[in-house]
């Protein structure tokens, strides 16, 4: 008998001591699937996502497609989710054409993050609608992001003239919403400014070059360009450049990898809008691990935006949101 309640008490300690250990010890792995692998918008998210990682012994796992184009992610998903990550944090490239692939990491029971890009409507959670099965949203508020690059146009351009939105390709959450944005600050507030039709580049910085070009070339009056994300921007700017036009065709740019520092200083790029995606991948990975901890979570994180413009891109607190390569 005795020997039953020695071997029961230790049995009893031995869990006490044993289960706490256990919980803390389960070490879960978080996939980051980005829009594409090669762009230091993405690249800087995963340094926060990795800084978070370290932080909460998460295993960080960063696989994504080359190019921005659900045909190429779509892929990387389902090579994801076959290995059956404990959560998903991913970029959707299409807003409607992510909408099944997620579902299946759904149904697997992945919880599943966007991150940068939403899919439907980008509100979650709500009962509603065929995609608000993700757990949260975060993000830059992309619209803001579109009227406060319209404000800075029309101030480097005097509130009048022509300017046009230099796009990727119609479907994108984020870039539809610069583009949103953009328009109705131009139409609500800037009546002296004609906006132009939006060109669409694929995120080829060349096409958006030459698609400068051909514009300015239909439009000689051009006074201005908003290049609504890395690619768009710097090959806008680049059209500008090649155009001869540095200076007199002004351009607000997206995004700020660190070729923006010249483009600033040297008069081609008026003023970029640098969005925060170390935060993003910082806290969706919080969030992420937050949740599977058994904690609730916010449906939406929205960061911030650093305005650099050549009076202020010297100072390293503004230039430290530049972003990595
Ligand atoms: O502007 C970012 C991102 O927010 C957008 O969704 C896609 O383009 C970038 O990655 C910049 O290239």
């Amino acid at each position: 008998k005795k020997i039953v309640a020695a071997l029961a008490a230790l049995a009893i300690s031995a869990t006490a001591l044993v289960t706490p250990a256990l919980a803390q010890d389960k070490k879960f792995t978080i996939a980051l699937i980005p829009g594409l692998t090669t762009d230091g918008f993405y690249i800087t998210m995963r340094k926060g996502a990795q800084a978070a990682a370290d932080a909460l012994g998460v295993t960080l796992v960063f696989q994504g497609a080359p190019d921005f184009n659900p045909v190429t992610q779509v892929p990387v998903l389902d090579a994801v989710i076959a290995k059956k990550p404990d959560a998903i944090l991913i970029a959707p490239t299409d807003k409607v054409q992510l909408v099944e692939p997620l579902r299946k990491a759904n149904d697997a029971g992945i919880p599943v993050i966007t991150v940068d890009t939403f899919i439907g409507s980008g509100v979650y959670q709500t009962g509603a609608g065929d995609a608000d099965f993700p757990l949260s949203y975060i993000a830059s508020d992309n619209i803001l992001g579109g009227e406060i690059a319209a404000r800075a146009l029309a101030t480097a351009i005097g509130d009048k003239g022509k300017v046009y939105v230099s796009n990727v390709k119609p479907g994108i959450s984020t870039t539809d919403q610069r583009e949103e944005g953009f328009k109705k600050e131009m139409a609500a507030n800037h009546p002296g400014i004609t906006v132009l039709e939006t060109q669409f580049n694929d995120n080829d910085a060349n096409k958006a070059a030459s698609q400068l070009q051909a514009v300015f070339a239909r439009n000689p009056d051009l006074v201005g360009v908003f290049g609504a994300n890395l690619f768009s921007a710097l090959g806008a700017a680049n059209g500008v450049q090649q155009a001869g036009q540095t200076g007199t065709v002004k351009v607000v740019a997206f995004d700020a990898p660190t070729s923006i520092v010249d483009n600033i200083n040297t008069g081609l790029v008026d003023v970029a809008i640098a969005q925060h995606p170390a935060e993003i991948g910082y806290f969706g990975v919080v969030s992420a691990y937050a949740r599977l901890t058994g904690n609730s979570i916010p449906v939406a994180i929205g960061t911030g935006f650093t305005i650099m413009d050549k009076s202020n891109i010297a100072d390293p607190n503004i230039s430290k949101y530049l972003y990595s390569e």
